[in-house]
């Protein structure tokens, strides 16, 4: 095994020095400074938020378009393949931002769980338990087959906001961590064994972003430019992550271009994904066993962890079954994944959309409480889904009997078991 990936797997993190090359920072700095330019000229808010964030793709121009060309490097696009164990051209981006400092020293953040979610300057792993189910299901799927998404920070100017707890991502918390993360101010505090990632300029750190981390301190003292990447493998596992880049995000750069062309190709990677996706609903819908497993082993090829697929497939119908009857045309504005989960919602009947929905609500059900609670460590608001454990009895074989309208027993749903 290559040792970055090695790296990757045990400590879940891989440091890496001038991910930008030397001689290219200072380009990388102006284009970005344009980039966080723009972002503030259109947001009247940037000023007073506390954690401000500008999109690549949507303020790049021909002037600039460097910031964007470099998603394409061998040492972001080629190392995340790499440490992904996929070849370059199953891997493509999936996120581009600019993470920056506040002008202003901002108050403490929030508690985790508000109703709109959980801000990230207190310790979580990137999991909502409300979207992407139980964090065990990943932990499972990734100790069998390693991840399917990766995610950077590329620090333009030093930075050491970003702390981590090494390992975190094989396991769930201990209880050293959650008593401390329980405690006050313990989502804003260094947790046991954790380490702060040191970069310099030009550094980079790819990480598993289920592993604990913590933006620590958010402020105006030393000016952050952290560029903040997400790259996707493809047929390798089914991870939660999608395409968060703005629609239409290939057209930044022109036509014929071999940049053009790398953009368009990993447009057709999520894209095929979607269709096989549609495929495998339409299989469910029709009871047609056997086109519903192929379908399934197309998105997730190795067996074990299957069931992980199965959960964010029951996801994904949900987020289908609240976007019915939505109209299906603007794409402005709008992030790939939310178009293309418009789009597959267009190409079902309500009527369809209400049986498959009946289908893989037992599944959501199952995945819920009924007791709403936030567990500190997590993204997301305040939910009654479950956010560590998968409930006892549910199997993978047990969810496409479910979804397939052959059910065999009732899942036990919460994890308390009854008094006897
Ligand atoms: O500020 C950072 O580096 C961490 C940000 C983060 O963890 C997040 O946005 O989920
Ligand atoms: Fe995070």
């Amino acid at each position: 095994m290559n040792p970055k990936r090695a790296q990757l797997l045990s400590d879940g993190y891989v440091i890496l020095r001038q991910v930008v090359p030397a001689g290219q920072l200072d380009r990388m700095r102006s284009d970005i400074e344009t980039v966080v330019a723009r972002q503030r000229a259109g947001d009247p808010e940037w000023d007073r938020t506390p954690q401000p964030r500008a999109s690549i793709v949507d303020q790049v121009d021909a002037s600039t378009i460097g910031a964007f060309e470099f998603l394409l490097h061998p040492n972001t696009h080629g190392v995340s393949a790499e440490v992904l164990d996929c070849p370059t051209e199953a891997v493509a981006a999936s996120q581009a931002l600019v993470i920056c400092n506040p002008e202003f020293t901002p108050e403490a953040p929030p508690r985790p769980g508000q109703h709109w979610g959980t801000d990230p300057r207190n310790w979580h792993r990137d999991v909502r338990p409300d979207r992407d189910g139980p964090l065990s299901a990943h932990i499972e799927d990734q100790l069998a087959n390693g991840p399917g998404y990766v995610q950077w920070n590329i620090a333009l100017y030093e930075d050491h906001i970003l702390y981590v707890v090494p390992g975190s991502h094989r396991r769930l918390s201990t209880e050293v961590e959650s008593s401390h993360l329980q405690g006050d101010q313990g989502t804003t505090s260094p947790v046991p064994e954790s380490i702060p990632v040191e970069l310099g300029p030009g550094d980079g750190v790819v990480y598993n972003n289920l592993m604990l981390h913590w933006g620590s301190k958010y402020g105006p003292e030393k000016k952050r430019r952290t560029v903040h990447l997400g790259y996707r493998s493809f047929g390798h596992i089914f991870p939660r992550q999608q395409c968060n880049l703005p629609m239409g995000f290939w057209n930044r750069f022109a036509e014929g271009t071999p940049q053009r062309r790398v953009a368009e190709h990993w447009f057709g990677l999520f894209q095929t994904e979607f269709a096989t996706i549609e495929e495998t609903f339409r299989a469910a819908l029709s009871g047609n066993g056997e086109a519903f497993q192929a379908g399934l082993v197309r998105l997730h090829p190795p067996e074990k962890g299957r069931r992980t697929c199965l959960i964010l497939l029951a996801k994904h119908m949900l987020a289908l079954h609240q976007r019915r009857g939505l109209p299906g045309d603007n794409d402005s504005g709008r992030s790939v994944y939310e178009w293309q989960l418009q789009e597959l919602a267009s190409h079902f009947t309500d009527r369809e959309l209400e049986r498959l929905w009946r289908r893989f609500e037992p599944i959501d059900e199952a995945l819920r409480s009924g007791a709403s609670r936030h567990v500190s460590g997590f993204l997301g608001p305040t939910t009654d889904y479950e956010f560590e454990k998968v409930p006892a009895g549910m199997t993978a074989e047990g969810i496409c009997a479910e979804v397939l309208g052959r059910p065999q027993r009732p899942f036990h749903s919460g994890s308390t078991p009854l008094p006897a």
